[in-house]
């Protein structure tokens, strides 16, 4: 089955993606969404809520929400964009804002991930699998951390200084 998400307006209209959408605030008023298929995250915000693109967000706990379908119908109120996790249980996703906001990076082996063209760095991140090695120096050296499949939505959760890390590598 491919990738479904179905979003309705409050006057019943409804508008289906298959695939990251940044700006839904142009096509529609969303307030309710469905996942047919595949786990999404829901954004308050066009641009997974970094609207600027120069300026990270100050996410609040409430500006997101994960959808997938065993939730059926959900109530959210301003869907503005919506990102798709990737179907792995091997990758981790790693966001340059709190609450899986901005812009974001899938990482599924070794690899740098501070980006010159970001104004800063990475805020959370979600491991779909795996046990992944964080450092806080290119090529995987410096401090380091060493997490396992979960949701870290805050740098505190994650356990490195906001910002700081630099690169990545996956353990197994
Ligand atoms: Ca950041």
């Amino acid at each position: 089955m491919a990738p479904k998400l179905v979003l309705s307006t409050a006057a019943g209209q409804t508008y289906t993606v298959s695939e990251n959408t940044q700006d839904l605030a142009s096509i529609g008023a969303f307030t309710r969404a469905r996942s047919q298929d595949g786990k999404w995250i829901l954004y308050k915000d066009v641009k997974y809520n970094r609207p600027n693109d120069d300026e990270p967000a100050t996410n609040k706990i409430d500006d997101f929400r994960f959808v997938d379908p065993t939730d059926g119908d959900v109530d959210f109120d301003g869907v503005r964009s919506a990102y798709l996790l990737p179907d792995s249980d091997e990758a981790a996703v790693f966001f340059y804002d709190n609450y899986y906001g901005g812009p974001r990076e899938v990482v599924v082996s070794s690899k740098d991930i501070f980006d010159l063209a970001n104004p800063d760095g990475i805020s959370s991140m979600i491991i779909l699998g795996g046990t992944f090695q964080l450092f806080n120096q290119p090529n995987q050296k410096g401090l380091s951390v060493t997490k396992s499949q979960g949701n870290y939505a805050t740098p505190c959760d994650m356990g490195m200084p906001n910002d700081s890390v630099k690169s990545v590598t996956k353990l197994d």
